[in-house]
């Protein structure tokens, strides 16, 4: 520090006058140069070996005859160190050992880091500070609210070792909470993947054909107990003993009736989401006909006249029944599948028909809660495909809030919303279904291994207890290389296959 504070006589300004002394002047510079990297390098090795013979960062022999170097680290999203030492010269050496930049800044002082890359390190010299307890954050906009946000200590009576500082609630190197405990929990919760339940719902509910060949569906509503992950058994409204319940498909042009039974405690309906039919089979009660009582029967009766991807769900007392379980699936027709088209340079072929076709019906709420198809993490039903199968998906939101749905390394294509073909589907890592929306997407497995399927808000997935809720895995197998992929995660599975789930 001498250097600069002394400067040698010959001046770059009367360098500057001339061009003959440009060369004098640059020699000048270099040596003045080299003499400062020098000095900072002894500077450098002094303070290193002052905190090594230290003992640690705190100044540990408690006294206030030097300056004290404290060791501070730099990650998403913390501050760690030994934030303690005895009143006097402080310096603070920082290192940025997360991947994004951050810098430290003394509240008091203003001093600061330069902004540190990954990697890099910088000494702050806080200089010559009293008892008192001081702030230290990182000035990267929103760093210091995820929590690079710290304390540092001066004292007379520092803590004999740098551990004992952690005490402070600022030190965010020794969290109040057991942090291998909730390793453990989170790690052995996802292990329990994929689990066995009772029950399943979307089950495909085959008609009765009637003389006239109307498909007669019979659907009874009652309340069931519904194991929504293993163990957990709650009261739900189920239409035929399952959540979701059984998946209705017609063939566009179809007549239709669905005869409904209500055993459940309250007046019911059924409103034909997304399906076109005539007022008075809107179910609508009161406006389109009487609320269906316990122990009554009521039959819907209309053509299927117009190609939908679209639900049923109870109207009256939706917010007891529908969020507690009454809901499914129905459709009308074929996908309106993207064939021949050329979406961001990947063309669907003429012939395009899905390996695996399945619903993903969504929901928060009730006594199901958050859930995929009626079941949470673990009992969520793994999807087991080969390298280069192509899944249908219909994302069906049943719930009370908007579920961002993200699929591990597929993009997922958006051909069709509310099953409503789209004159320009869309490829989407993550699609975002609000209540009441359907989307329907189509994506290819092109790599082996296990993928996580997801919603996106992520305490709909995990939580301290571990991981939960609407979380289900793709387990792609190379047919080439059953060995690797399959023998660690698809044994227990119980495989979601088009036998299962799609259309008959
Ligand atoms: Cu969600």
């Amino acid at each position: 520090m001498t250097i600069l504070e002394d400067p040698p006589a010959p001046s770059a300004a009367g360098g500057r006058d001339g061009d003959g002394g440009g060369g004098l002047v640059f020699i000048g510079m270099a040596g003045l140069l080299i003499a400062l990297v020098a000095t900072v390098v002894v500077i450098g090795l002094i303070g290193l070996l002052r905190d090594e013979s230290s003992g640690g960062a705190a100044g540990a022999d408690g006294a206030a005859d030097g300056p004290t170097t404290i060791g501070v680290t730099l990650s998403e999203f913390k501050i760690e160190g030994a934030l303690e030492a005895a009143p006097g010269p402080v310096s603070l050496l920082v290192n940025n050992t997360g991947s994004q930049q951050h810098n430290l800044v003394l509240v008091d002082t203003g001093a600061e880091t330069p902004l540190l890359n990954s990697g890099d390190n910088a000494t702050l010299d806080l200089g010559s500070l009293d008892v008192g307890t001081y702030e230290v954050f990182c000035s990267v906009p929103g760093h210091k609210e995820s929590g690079m946000d710290a304390q540092l200590v001066v004292t007379n009576t520092p803590a004999p070792t740098g551990e004992a500082a952690a005490g402070g609630s600022h030190d965010h190197t020794s969290p109040d909470f057991d942090a291998d405990a909730m390793d453990a929990i989170m790690v052995n919760s996802m292990l329990e993947f994929p689990a066995e339940t009772e029950g399943k719902g979307n089950q495909i509910l085959e008609p009765e054909i009637l003389a006239d060949g109307t498909k007669k569906f019979v659907l009874e509503a009652s309340i069931i107990d519904w194991e929504v992950a293993p163990g957990q058994i709650v009261e739900a409204w189920a239409y035929n003993g399952m959540v979701p319940g059984p998946q209705i498909i017609v063939d566009l042009g179809d007549k239709v009736q669905v005869e409904l039974t209500n055993n459940t405690p309250m007046g019911t309906d059924i409103h034909w989401h997304g399906i076109h039919t005539p007022n008075d089979m809107d179910g609508v009660s009161p406006f389109t006909q009487d609320p269906i009582k316990t122990g009554e029967t009521f039959t819907y009766e209309f053509v299927a006249d117009e190609l939908a991807i679209g639900m049923y769900h109870a109207h009256l007392h939706s917010q007891i029944s529908v969020v507690n379980g009454m809901f499914a699936a129905f459709r009308i027709g074929e996908r309106p599948y993207p064939r021949g088209m050329t979406i961001t340079g990947v063309t669907i072929p003429d012939d395009f028909e899905p390996d695996v076709e399945l619903p993903m019906v969504l929901n928060d709420a009730g006594t199901i809660g958050l859930t995929l198809n009626g079941k949470s993490f673990p009992a969520t039903e793994p999807l087991v495909l080969e390298t280069g199968d192509w899944v249908a998906a219909d994302y069906y939101n049943e719930g009370l809030t908007a579920h961002p749905m993200h699929q591990h390394q597929f993009p997922q294509l958006v051909y069709a919303k509310d099953g409503i073909a789209l004159d320009y589907p869309y490829w989407a890592d993550t699609v975002n279904v609000a209540p009441g929306e359907r989307y329907s997407v189509i994506y290819q497995a092109t790599d082996p291994g296990v993928w996580v399927w997801h919603c996106h808000i992520l305490t709909h997935v995990e939580r301290d207890t571990g991981m939960f809720g609407m979380v289900t895995a793709v387990v792609v197998t190379d047919p080439e290389n059953t060995a690797t992929t399959q023998e660690d995660t698809a044994t227990t599975s119980e495989p979601v296959t088009d036998d299962t789930t799609a259309d008959g």
